[in-house]
C-alpha cells in the first residue's frame, strides 16, 4: 500500500480491533456474573434453618446416686476417701471381726485373684481400715466406690457400688449415727419428716448393729416412699467394734466410732423409679436416654466436690 493507503487501512483497522475488543471484555462480563449471579443464589445461608444438635454424653444414675450421696454428707462435714480396688484378706475381712469360717470368706463371694491372700474388696470398709490404721483422730471420711461379689442374679451384681460413713471421736455415739442418717435420707429422698426406723441387726464390724428403716406403702403394685404403713429396709449401721478400732491401733477407753454402710444401685433405683438392676449395666442407649442426667453445661462437665 501507499503510505495514504496505509494511514487509512490503519484507521480502519484500530475501529475493528476496538470493536472486537470490546464485544470479547462484554461476553467476559456477561460469564462472571451469571457465575455471581449463581454462587450467589446456591450459596445462600439459610439463617433460619435450626441449630444441627450437638450429640453430648450424659450422666449415669449411678454416677448421679453418687454425686448426691457425696454432696449431702460432705455438706455435713464428712471427707472423700478412696483406696485400691484389688485389697488383701487383712483389710477386706480379718481386721474388720470377719473370722477365717464366716460364710462372707467362702469362695462363692470372693473374687480371690491369683496372688495369695488377694482379693478383689467386697466392700468398702477397707479404704476406712487403711485410714484407721494411719491413726490421725479424730475422724469423720465417707468411702463411695465400686465393690465385688460373686454373685449374678436378677438382684445382684458381679460389680456394685457403695457409700460407707465413718466417725471416729472422743464422744462418738448412737444418737449421733441416727441423726446423720435421718439428714442424708430426708435430704436424699426429699422428704421431710420421712419415718426412719432403727432395727436391731448384726454385722462383725459394728456392736450394738442397726438395720435402717424406712416408710413406704406398697399398693396396687405402687411404691411410695415416705409413707407410714410400711417397712422397707435401705442401710446398715452401728457402732465401730471395739475389737476393729484395736485392730487399727485406737486406743478404745478413749475413742468410740460409728459407721454405716449403703448400696448405691438401690438408692438409685428407690428415688429414680428404676426396677431391674441389671439395666444399670446394659449400656442399652434407649434406656440411658431414659435414666440418666444432663450434663449440665455441656461441654463445661463439672461433677464431684470442688
Ligand atoms: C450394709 C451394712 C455396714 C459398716 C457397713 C463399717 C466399716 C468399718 C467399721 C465398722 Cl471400717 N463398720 N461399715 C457398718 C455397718 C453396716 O453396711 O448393709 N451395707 C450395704
Amino acid at each position: 500500500m501507499s503510505k495514504s493507503e496505509k494511514a487509512n487501512a490503519g484507521k480502519t483497522l484500530n475501529i475493528i480491533k476496538k470493536e472486537i475488543e470490546d464485544h470479547f471484555l462484554n461476553k467476559r462480563q456477561e460469564i462472571l456474573d451469571i457465575e455471581l449471579n449463581s454462587k450467589l443464589i446456591n450459596e445462600k445461608i439459610d439463617i433460619s434453618l435450626p441449630v444441627r444438635p450437638v450429640k453430648s454424653g450424659s450422666i449415669h444414675p449411678i454416677t448421679k446416686t453418687l454425686d448426691e450421696i457425696t454432696s449431702i454428707l460432705a455438706s455435713m462435714g464428712f471427707e472423700v476417701k478412696e483406696g485400691p480396688h484389688i485389697e488383701d484378706e487383712y483389710n477386706n475381712f480379718t481386721a474388720l471381726n470377719i473370722s477365717e469360717n464366716h460364710p462372707a470368706r467362702q469362695d462363692h463371694d470372693t473374687f480371690y485373684l491369683n496372688k495369695k491372700n488377694m482379693l478383689l474388696r467386697t466392700h468398702t470398709s477397707p479404704v476406712q481400715i487403711r485410714v484407721m490404721s494411719q491413726k490421725k483422730l479424730p475422724i469423720k471420711i465417707i468411702a463411695p466406690g465400686a465393690t465385688y461379689r460373686c454373685d449374678d442374679d436378677a438382684t445382684h451384681s458381679p460389680m456394685f457400688h457403695q457409700v460407707e460413713g465413718l466417725l471416729v471421736d472422743k464422744n462418738a455415739n448412737m444418737a449421733q449415727l441416727k441423726s446423720v442418717i435421718k439428714i442424708l435420707l430426708e435430704k436424699f429422698f426429699q422428704i421431710e419428716n420421712i419415718p426412719v426406723r432403727f432395727r436391731p441387726s448384726y454385722f462383725p464390724f459394728t456392736e450394738p448393729s442397726a438395720e435402717v428403716d424406712i416408710g413406704c406403702s406398697k399398693k396396687n403394685n405402687t411404691l411410695e416412699i415416705g409413707k407410714d404403713e410400711e417397712w422397707l429396709e435401705v442401710l446398715g449401721c452401728g457402732m465401730v467394734n471395739v475389737k476393729v478400732l484395736e485392730n487399727c491401733g485406737i486406743d478404745a477407753e478413749k475413742y468410740r466410732g460409728f459407721a454405716f454402710g449403703l448400696g448405691v444401685e438401690r438408692f438409685a433405683m428407690l428415688k429414680y423409679g428404676i426396677n431391674d438392676l441389671r439395666m444399670f449395666y446394659e449400656n442399652d442407649l434407649k434406656w440411658l436416654k431414659n435414666y440418666s442426667f444432663n450434663p449440665n453445661g455441656f461441654p463445661n462437665i463439672i461433677r464431684g466436690l470442688r
